[in-house]
């Protein structure tokens, strides 16, 4: 077992090497490049290290932004081979070369957090207000193009948008995507870094990639791919995070006096109704939805809680969320498994279909805090905590052994060890 200050050294030692000089890779080899919910998880972990290099973190993911407002998944900023698909591949003519789809909206209310705690707080209000347009212009486009009919649910286009890649919840609606018979050949570089059980299986990359070439016919013009995306779903993920986010761009317009409330508030409104819609009594959870079936995607998920991250849900809903958390916490030693383990599809070693990832665990450890539901908040920072004792800052931990999985020396786990799982160590 590790002590609190060894670990301190390790977390603060893994972001440093894995800067590239302004960004931080995920990891070095499996993740070269920056990712845009990594980067806002490791920005808080950079908080405490420099600040000003936290809010470099920010600035440079925002270089790869669309002049559509999109906010891409992964900005390649400079060249690297040991990942696929890399740019070549993506073929979205941006500079910086970029993806050409989103991840968890996390900047808005990251950057709130940023503020309200910086120590150069001179510093913080000038970056916050010089990202605070870029920011508004990526939810307009969330608002504008992936939720053109004003459901209050955005269409998510892909399993790497959800950032829970291949989620049990998603294999029915993936396996709705026709494998791409003129697929251009590619060979996976995730299984020449990490053991092939702790990843995706080849039949989802098949798909991944041939959803890929769906988006270069369509020109990635979004509207079109409404109609022609076979993978559609409302994904809580996206659809938690950006309502959070959207309550924190709130924030920062009053604070800043930039006078957006009443569209943000309009976007809040539909948003928070549509998505306790999700909701199912006799499960005590919420549900992804399939948008392609209009039906709920019937698989609990750690994103199953996080309307409580967003703040939509009543007393009661929390209160049998908790319920409902803590039977899973009689399954497993370690909280939040990634998938129900009662469900058939759980596999505690398989990336999204059961392990447990500290990021995960440190939205819906805010959400309980919340609501008041502390010793369930602390069960999950604890457990976040012995877990990097244990096995150190993996991706991704398996849930009954705690073993570390996926890649090492991993970013947003060190991040969130520096942020929030450190507290308590060592009654420290
Ligand atoms: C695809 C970087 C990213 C995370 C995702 C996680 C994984 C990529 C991959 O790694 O996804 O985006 O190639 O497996 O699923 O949440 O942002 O850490």
């Amino acid at each position: 077992m590790k002590t609190r200050e060894s670990l301190d050294q390790e977390a603060i030692r893994i972001l440093r090497e894995n800067d590239r000089g302004g960004f931080t890779v995920p990891t070095a080899g499996l993740y070269p490049f920056q990712w845009l919910w990594d980067a806002g998880f490791t920005a808080l972990g950079w908080m405490r290290i420099d600040e000003a290099r936290a809010w470099q973190e920010l600035e440079l993911l925002f270089q790869g932004q669309w002049d559509s407002g999109m906010l891409p998944h992964i900005v390649f900023h400079k060249p690297e081979s040991s990942y696929f698909p890399g740019p070549e591949r993506w073929g979205t003519h941006h500079t910086p070369p970029t993806s050409g789809i989103t991840q968890p909206p996390v900047v808005a209310s990251f950057v709130r957090w940023m503020l309200e705690r910086a120590k150069d707080q001179a510093l913080a209000e000038e970056k916050a207000r010089t990202l605070y347009p870029r920011i508004l212009a990526y939810h307009r486009w969330f608002k504008r193009e992936r939720d053109p009919h004003n459901t209050g649910l955005m269409s998510t286009f892909h399993p790497w948008e959800s950032g829970a890649d291949n989620s049990p919840a998603w294999d029915e609606a993936l396996a709705r995507v026709p494998v791409d018979p003129h697929l251009p050949p590619y060979t996976r570089r995730d299984t020449s870094h990490v053991d092939p059980s702790q990843r995706p299986r080849q039949a989802e990359y098949d798909r991944y990639l041939s959803l890929l070439e769906i988006y270069k016919r369509a020109g990635y013009d979004q509207l079109r791919l409404h109609a022609e995306c076979p993978f559609r779903v409302a994904s809580l993920l996206i659809d938690c995070v950006l309502h959070r986010a959207n309550r924190d761009l709130l924030w920062l317009s009053r604070h800043f006096g930039f006078g957006d409330e009443a569209e943000i508030e309009g976007w809040l409104r539909i948003s928070g109704a549509a998505i306790e819609g999700l909701w199912d009594a006799e499960a005590g959870l919420y549900y992804n939805y399939d948008l392609v079936q209009g039906a709920p995607i019937r698989v609990g998920t750690n994103a199953s809680f996080l309307p409580l991250y967003a703040g939509t849900a009543s007393p009661e809903r929390a209160e049998r969320l908790a319920r409902t958390l803590e039977s899973w916490g009689h399954q497993v030693r370690y909280l939040v498994p990634s998938t129900d383990p009662a469900h058939p599809k759980y596999e505690p070693q398989r990336y999204w279909r059961g392990p447990v990832w500290a990021v995960v665990n440190r939205l819906v450890a805010t959400g309980f805090l919340e609501y008041g539901h502390l010793a369930l908040a602390e069960r999950l920072r604890r457990d976040t905590r012995e877990l990097a004792e244990l096995s150190g800052f993996s991706e991704y931990y398996h849930p009954t052994s705690g073993a570390g999985l996926g890649g090492r020396n991993f970013s947003w786990t060190a991040a969130m060890w520096l942020d929030w799982a450190a507290e308590g160590a060592d009654g420290g």
